[in-house]
């Protein structure tokens, strides 16, 4: 499947990184702004599983859904399958991208996270739809995140494979989203400049308005 005809602003959130907002209103008002992909990511402390995990999906599904924008869920490719989600997002530490292509069939989005050239080529090999590239500046929002490697990687990616879809993740703010859509980036993926905003649609224009090339793939 293909990742996006137009630059995506790609929004990540779990269910407790929406500080005392209630994370649907966060995600309504999101999709209102104009977001292209949505994903969920419930990690970290009071993390919901099972069937409050479950709930809380289909709940962030059915506004998705609403909005004709893409529903993928981050690590669990059992969960996306049983909902029917349009995607999945695995890291390095996940089952490989061709396991998981296999799990979800051809039609659904598939992204990996990557962090060199050698684990893009990789991905691509193994029916990655697009790469998530980061951390690009420092964030607080992941625990384990690799020290910032700035653009660089995007670079080298979109030079030995101009046609792979990237979308830079880590520390993105609508001042300097620029660089990252300046990189070649298909998207540009945040977390916190989204759940932190006061005025979110705001954010999401402002994140759409820093990209001065256009259209990308
Ligand atoms: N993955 P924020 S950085 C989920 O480097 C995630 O792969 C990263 O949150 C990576 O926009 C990150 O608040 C957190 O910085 C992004």
């Amino acid at each position: 499947m293909k990742f996006s005809d137009k630059p995506s602003i790609y929004f990540i959130m779990g269910s407790r990184n929406s500080g005392e907002r209630n994370p649907f209103v966060v995600l309504e008002a999101a999709l209102e702004g104009g977001i292209n992909h949505f994903q969920l990511r419930e990690k970290g402390e009071g993390a919901l599983s099972g069937t409050e995990l479950l709930a809380f999906a289909l709940h962030c599904q059915l506004l998705c859904n609403a909005y004709k924008v893409p529903f993928i869920i981050n690590d669990s490719v059992e969960l996306a399958c049983q909902i029917g989600a349009d995607g999945v997002h695995i890291g390095q530490d996940d089952l490989s991208a061709s396991q998981a292509r296999k799990l979800i069939g051809k039609e659904k989005v598939l992204g990996v996270s990557v962090h060199s050239l050698e684990e893009a080529r990789k991905a691509m090999e193994d029916g990655a739809d697009y790469v998530g590239m980061g951390p690009i500046f420092g964030t607080t929002s992941k625990a384990d995140a690799k020290k910032p490697a700035g653009v660089e990687g995007i670079l080298a990616v979109k030079k030995e494979f101009p046609e792979l879809p990237v979308v830079g993740i880590g520390g993105i703010t609508a001042e300097n989203a620029g660089l990252v859509w300046a990189a070649g980036v298909s998207g540009v993926a945040v977390i916190s400049t989204i759940t932190e905003a006061k005025d979110i649609a705001g954010q999401v224009a402002a994140l759409q308005a820093a990209n001065k090339e256009g259209v990308r793939k």
